[in-house]
């Protein structure tokens, strides 16, 4: 009866705000755990040795979801760096869709203004600027790169 529920949750109480407590940690622990880790590298490559690069010694050219992504991946890079990088998207032809290198199915993609614009029909791979901007250039021109390791499985509100 009601009564007896009552003594049950008085009984209880502090055993279900000690549950709830470790389902709150256990949910910050994964939050923070799986957010991407992103690392700059300094040599200048063509895109496809960047990625080959990348995929070498981490997981990939970097992927963005977010704007999380995106602040985490811009100071890892101004820690060294203050210019064009190579991320991880790119089209294989100006019909193409673009697409990020490990087939992440991210829409963010913060364009700068006027981009991408294809110019000389031959910009078919993405840097992300110094603004934290993106602009397709031809993937045979030559920019450090950033990479990145960990995947994201939740997503933070
Ligand atoms: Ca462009």
């Amino acid at each position: 009866n009601a009564n007896n529920v009552a003594v049950f949750h008085a009984k209880y109480r502090h055993l279900t705000i000690y549950i709830s407590c470790i389902f709150l940690v256990a949910l910050m622990h994964m939050t923070f755990s799986q957010t991407r880790m992103f690392y700059f590298m300094q040599k200048s490559m063509n895109w496809s040795d960047a990625q080959a690069h990348c995929r070498q010694n981490y997981i990939d050219l970097a992927t963005m979801d977010d704007q999380t992504d995106r602040d985490e991946m811009m100071r890892v890079i101004r820690q060294v760096y203050n210019g064009d990088v190579w991320t991880g998207l790119s089209r294989t032809d100006a019909k193409a869709s673009w697409i990020w290198s490990d087939l992440s199915l991210s829409t963010f993609m913060p364009w700068a203004p006027d981009q991408p614009n294809n110019l000389n029909s031959s910009q078919y791979c993405v840097v992300v600027t110094k603004g934290a901007n993106l602009n397709d250039l031809n993937c045979k021109s030559k920019f450090p790169s950033v990479c990145y390791t960990g995947e994201r499985i939740t997503d933070t509100p």
